[in-house]
C-alpha cells in the first residue's frame, strides 16, 4: 500500500465521519427507539444501524475490494472475519448507553487495517465536536493539532479510566468491581465515561494516564489503540502480553512502566474472541 493510497483513505474517512456525525447529532437531540442485544444493558438504537449503513455503503462505493467489520452487522449475524485484505473496522456509535441517556461521550470509531495492522484510526465525537485521528507513523491529532500522552510512570499519581461494561453476569461483574476496587486504593482517581474509544483518546491526549477494560470488541478499540500509540502511549493485553484486537480487552497506559504496575493488580476475565 502506498502513502498516496493511505492518504486517499484517510481523507475519505475524515470527510465521511463529518457527514455521519450530523446523523448522530440528530439522534442525540431527538427521539430514538431503544432495543437490547446480548443483555438488558447492551443497547442499540436505529441511529447505530443507520450510521453504520451510511459508512459501509459510502466506503464500499469508494473502495469496492475492501472488507468490513461493523458492530451492528455483527449483531445482525454477519461473521467477523479479520484477514489480510484492507478491512474497515466500524463502531457507528461507541457509547450507545451514553447516546440513549444524553451523556455526551459518544463517538464514531473507524479503523482501517491492512494485513491485520491498523494504519488509520479516526474517532469523532460530534456532540462535543472532537475529532481524534492518526495514521500509522505520523502521530496523533485532536481537531488537527498534535497530541501526546502524559508519559506518567507512577501509578500513585495517575488518573485511571475503567468501565463496568454491559455484562451483568455475576462472575464478570465481581471481577470488574474487584479490579476497580484494587486500583482506586492506589491512584488519584478513576473515571468511567462509558466509551472505550473516548477512553483511549483521553489517554492519548493526557487527561487520563491509563485505561483498561475487559469484554469490549474489536470495533470499540481498533482505532483508539492506534491513536493512543501514535500519541506515545503503550498498549497491551491486560495480562501483560501483546495486544490482540480479537481478544476483547486492552490495557493502555501513558508509559510501559505504568502497565507493569497495573497488570499484576488485575483479575483477568476471559471472553470468547471476536
Ligand atoms: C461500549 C464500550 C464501553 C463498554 C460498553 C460498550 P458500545 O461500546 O465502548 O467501553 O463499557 O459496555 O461495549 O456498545 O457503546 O459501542
Amino acid at each position: 500500500m502506498t502513502d498516496k493510497e493511505i492518504e486517499l483513505y484517510y481523507r475519505t474517512v475524515l470527510h465521511l465521519v463529518s457527514t455521519a456525525g450530523k446523523v448522530v447529532n440528530e439522534g442525540f437531540l431527538g427521539k430514538k427507539r431503544v432495543e437490547t442485544k446480548a443483555g438488558a444493558a447492551d443497547l442499540v438504537t436505529e441511529f447505530d444501524q443507520r450510521v453504520e449503513e451510511i459508512l459501509i455503503k459510502k466506503l464500499q462505493e469508494e473502495f469496492p475490494t475492501h472488507k468490513f467489520i461493523g458492530e451492528e452487522s455483527a449483531a445482525s449475524g454477519v461473521k467477523t472475519t479479520f484477514g489480510d485484505d484492507p478491512t474497515w473496522i466500524i463502531d457507528p456509535i461507541d457509547g450507545t448507553t451514553n447516546f440513549v441517556h444524553g451523556f455526551p461521550f459518544v463517538a464514531i470509531s473507524i479503523a482501517l487495517a491492512i494485513k491485520k495492522q491498523v494504519v488509520i484510526g479516526v474517532i469523532f465525537n460530534p456532540v462535543l465536536d472532537l475529532l481524534y485521528s492518526a495514521v500509522h507513523g505520523k502521530g496523533a491529532f485532536k481537531n488537527g493539532r498534535p497530541i501526546k500522552c502524559s508519559g506518567q510512570t507512577e501509578l500513585g499519581l495517575s488518573q485511571v479510566a475503567g468501565e463496568y461494561g454491559s455484562s451483568r453476569e455475576p462472575d464478570v461483574l465481581s471481577a470488574k468491581c474487584k479490579n476497580l476496587r484494587v486500583i482506586i486504593e492506589k491512584v488519584h482517581s478513576i473515571r468511567a465515561i462509558g466509551s472505550a474509544a473516548m477512553n483511549l483518546c483521553m489517554v492519548a491526549e493526557g487527561s487520563c494516564d491509563a485505561y483498561f477494560e475487559y469484554g469490549i470488541h474489536i470495533w470499540d478499540y481498533a482505532a483508539g489503540d492506534l491513536i493512543a500509540r501514535e500519541a506515545g502511549a503503550y498498549t497491551c493485553d491486560p495480562s501483560g502480553g501483546p495486544l490482540n484486537l480479537l481478544h476483547r480487552c486492552i490495557l493502555c497506559t501513558a508509559s510501559k512502566e505504568l502497565a507493569g504496575q497495573i497488570s499484576p493488580l488485575l483479575t483477568h476475565v476471559d471472553f470468547p474472541d471476536d
